[in-house]
């Protein structure tokens, strides 16, 4: 079900050398932008009526108009299972603990007496959140891009989620329970890259938004980039990745169940296990076989995505070679299920998320660690960080310098203006001293 890739005996490639043995998803953005361009632009044009017509073509619904209304929310929180109620709030209750805790208070540093540099962190004015439908109607992605938006303090949160037929044409009731419990009153029934236009652009309903993020499909990723240098967009959300690094002292049912659990989400899902040990590689082989046998999404997303090739068992000479790997692949999600697990993940350069030791599964982390779900995948483990309070912040520096402290200085603002051939630049601080260059000390 998942073929082997076998590293041990020679010595490791280095950096891009490396990563090109290792499996991954074909996911390809850019060619999907042509296909959503147009649908962006029309929404530009058309504003809601643009969304209404998307909505009848690909959603299959006729709605007469896109925001939900508040008696909607209301109601889907009255009939949501209490059960899914109480994990939904713990949920949210312990993102919240994380992401307060990530929050920032404004710096001052004196550069020199009378010079001072502060930053002062600002939440963007306006973010729309997105929350897919269909194959993934997931609340608990609603509150891992609402509860770091608000942390952050952010006045204005829109979310958007496609329409539904089996549900009269609203998004996913879920979803709207969601929204309810964590405070977000302004919802849209618009999916796909049109969605992202509205908040784009702006409609009639719908005021533009400084920032987009929520995971999507193909189409939500292209949408975003066609966007990227115009708004803020968290990453671009492809298939679901996990990694595992585990040693002989793994539990080969639980690195399965873990490998499964991701490859639930996505025929392209990808679950990579890399160990030093040819018996827990042997003994994952065929906890596979039961495991998927007794669960669900078995031939349309597991079953693919395991024997894709994305996933893969990688074997290396020791756990430091797999260091060597996992850091060269930069998983979405990396567990350390090796001795000393701690120590280990301490070491470890790139990866969204990391799960340290035996108790401490993607899952755990999917809902109720208080840790983000929303990472980086495909790679950009290797540059960026999953979402946080930080991905709503803007840090604006404030300099404030006295007469002397610029005087102090200005002989070398000069020089580099007059390097640059830039003379005005100079002449901006010699205007201020009878148009002499003061004597710096
Ligand atoms: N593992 C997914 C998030 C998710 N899991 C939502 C369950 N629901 C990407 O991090
Ligand atoms: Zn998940």
């Amino acid at each position: 079900m998942i073929s082997r890739i076998d590293l041990r005996g020679d010595a490791l490639p280095e950096g891009g050398a490396l990563r090109d043995l290792l499996p991954r998803a074909e996911f390809d953005v850019e060619a999907a932008l042509e296909k959503v361009r147009p649908i962006c632009e029309d929404v530009h044009h058309r504003g809601d009526a643009a969304l209404i017509d998307y909505a009848e073509k690909f959603d299959g619904v006729t709605l007469d108009q896109v925001r939900v209304p508040a008696a909607a929310l209301t109601r889907a929180l009255e009939e949501l299972d209490p059960a899914v109620r109480a994990s939904l709030e713990e949920s949210i209750r312990r993102a919240r603990i994380v992401h307060r805790a990530q929050r920032r208070a404004p710096h001052t540093t004196q550069v020199v007496p009378g010079g001072t540099v502060t930053e002062k962190w600002v939440p963007v004015e306006r973010v729309g959140l997105y929350a897919p439908g269909g194959r993934s109607v997931y609340p608990s992605s609603v509150i891992m891009n609402a509860v770091p938006a608000q942390e952050a303090g952010v006045p204005s949160t829109a979310l958007a989620s496609p329409p539904q037929k089996e549900h009269g044409g609203l998004p996913h009731p879920t979803i709207l329970a969601a929204c309810a419990l964590l405070g977000i009153d302004e919802v849209y029934a618009a999916g796909g890259a049109q969605a992202v236009a509205m908040f784009a652009y702006g409609t009639e309903t719908c005021a533009p938004a400084n920032m987009v993020t929520g995971p999507g499909n193909i189409w939500v990723a292209a949408a975003k980039r066609y966007f990227t240098g115009g708004i803020g967009i968290d990453t671009e959300a492809g298939p679901t990745e996990i990694a595992i690094l585990a040693d002989d002292t793994a539990d080969a049912a639980h690195v399965a169940a873990d490998l499964i659990s991701q490859a639930e989400h996505d025929p392209l899902a990808a679950a990579v296990l890399v160990t030093d040990s040819t018996e827990l590689a042997a003994a994952v082989e065929k906890e596979l076989e039961p495991q998927v046998a007794a669960t669900r999404h078995v031939d349309d997303r597991i079953v693919p995505a395991l024997s894709g090739k994305q996933s893969a068992i990688v074997l290396v000479d020791g756990v430091e070679e797999g260091l060597r790997v996992v850091d060269a692949y930069g998983a979405e999600h990396l567990e350390i299920q090796t001795a000393d697990a701690a120590a280990v993940a301490q070491r470890v350069r790139n990866a969204g998320a990391i799960f340290v030791g035996p108790w401490a599964p993607v899952s755990l982390g999917d809902y109720c660690a208080g840790s983000n779900h929303v990472l980086p995948t495909g790679g950009c483990a290797c540059h960026s960080s999953g979402l946080s309070v930080q991905s709503f912040l803007r840090g604006i520096h404030i300099v404030d310098y006295t007469k002397d402290a610029l005087a102090e200085v200005a002989h070398h603002v000069v020089t580099l203006a007059e390097a640059e051939d830039l003379p005005a630049h100079g002449a901006a601080v010699k205007a201020r001293f009878g148009w002499k260059v003061p004597e710096g000390k």
